[in-house]
């Protein structure tokens, strides 16, 4: 982390750098989509793989970066054992591009692009701005007008010493607007960090809580990471609450996500920001958690990080799961709401279910077959599907979709893709 300047008991702090994490393993065979991301001037990002998994971190130029040319500065040739976290400091704005020289793993899309931007959110109500013009154009609309400014960090601060601005003649600028739906609409876990307590038939929650998270040893229950889950498994959805996985999403996928970290005492959990939690007791998305957030396990959010990583997502039956100990749900904002105040369709008692609980092998293989590949990519399609539905028939296009996937187990794949393509293609305009 980055220096954070505390002046006195005012709150003016500047914008507080972030340390970013890329799970580097799993950007290598991650589609052919470019890895990107925008951070900030003052940013760092903590590279982060296993010495086991064989990889190394250059930084090159773009050309070098383009054509999978082992032509730069090695940052870390990856010969140590363990985890290996390589922290990369960004003090400047500009392009920056890393890849991985071992073997073909740069074709296989290992390297990434990173754009340093300057600071804009000095910006701020908090009378922060990216330069000294700004910050006194600021102190001229103020009423009374302010004089003067100071630099703090990487931002400007109107005035002598805190900022005031008595009144203002014109509004603060409006914040950016939020991010557009798109690439994180995945309601995911971070495939490499999250686990689930998975349970024996006949265990029950009280008995296995301990055994998942605190000293009982692990006979009935034991913490394993949700990638390893498969259809039919047991596992907790809150700490007083078993449930069954109906199917496990994305276990073949080698897609990436943008995941937020959450951090808290003990622990940490990383979900796509979309992703809806339990904070403060209410169901919002994982993007909405801050510092002070408390999480259903009694713990509160210290900061929030982000990360790029790989993703996974079991679907439970109760339409919740216990992730590194905290009660999530398994489903993204935009769908969260009508799945999570359903009690009885579409889940529990839906054609997916039944079948998924009659034969969950032939399910999970199914579903990572035939049905993964149709979304991988194109994961927006669901949505697409139901957000043109009207609220009332939402229940109707789900038991549509419910229903074709069911029918996958009795009909011949190729008739099941085709009708599934043209059921999330909605209504034609
Ligand atoms: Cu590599």
């Amino acid at each position: 982390m980055a220096v954070l300047h505390v002046i006195g008991a005012s709150l003016l702090l500047p914008a507080a750098a972030v340390q970013h994490v890329i799970e580097w393993h799993d950007l290598y065979d991650a589609g052919s989509e470019p890895h990107e991301e925008h951070y900030t001037v003052g940013d760092s990002v903590m590279f982060r793989w296993m010495g086991s998994e064989n990889h190394n971190l250059m930084n090159v130029s773009k050309s070098a970066y383009t054509n999978c040319v082992e032509n730069g500065a090695m940052l870390n040739d990856g010969r140590s054992t363990g985890q290996i976290e390589q922290v990369v400091d960004f003090p400047k704005t500009g392009e920056f591009y890393f890849l991985c020289s071992v073997g073909s793993h740069c074709n296989k899309n290992q390297k990434i692009n990173i754009t340093i931007d300057p600071d804009t959110t000095c910006n701020s109500a908090k009378m922060m701005y990216p330069s000294k013009d700004a910050a006194e154009a600021k102190g001229s609309m103020c009423d009374p007008p302010v004089n003067g400014s100071h630099k703090m960090g990487s931002c400007w601060i109107l005035g002598d010493s805190h900022g005031a601005c008595g009144g203002m003649k014109h509004d603060m600028p409006s914040p950016p607007p939020p991010a557009a739906p798109g690439d994180d609409d995945a309601p995911c876990f971070a495939r490499g960090s999250t686990t689930a307590c998975r349970v024996t038939r006949g265990t029950s929650a009280a008995e296995a809580f301990p055994q998942c998270f605190g000293d009982a040893p692990s006979t009935t229950a034991e913490a394993v990471l949700m990638s390893s889950l498969t259809a039919g498994d047991l596992v907790l959805a809150s700490p007083a609450s078993v449930t069954r996985v109906l199917l496990n999403q994305h276990v073949p996928s080698k897609s990436t996500s943008h995941f937020v970290t959450l951090h808290f005492g003990g622990g940490e959990l990383a979900l796509t920001p979309d992703h809806v939690l339990e904070l403060d007791g209410e169901w919002a998305p994982a993007r909405e958690a801050k510092a002070g957030s408390r999480l259903s396990n009694g713990r509160t959010v210290e900061r929030v990080t982000d990360a790029r990583s790989g993703i996974i997502n079991p679907l439970t039956a109760s339409g919740t799961i216990l992730a590194n100990g905290v009660v999530a749900s398994v489903y993204p904002e935009w769908i969260s709401t009508h799945m999570l105040s359903s009690k009885l369709y579409p889940l529990p008692l839906s054609a997916c279910n039944l079948l998924t609980y009659l034969f969950p092998a032939p399910a999970q293989t199914f579903y990572d077959a035939a049905i993964e590949p149709l979304f991988d990519g194109g994961r927006a399609t669901y949505r697409k599907y139901l957000e043109v539905v009207p609220p009332a028939l939402v229940t109707p296009a789900i038991a549509a979709l419910d229903g074709l996937i069911a029918a996958a187990f009795v009909l011949p794949p190729a008739l099941v893709v085709a009708a599934l393509a043209v059921a999330t293609r909605g209504p034609r305009k």
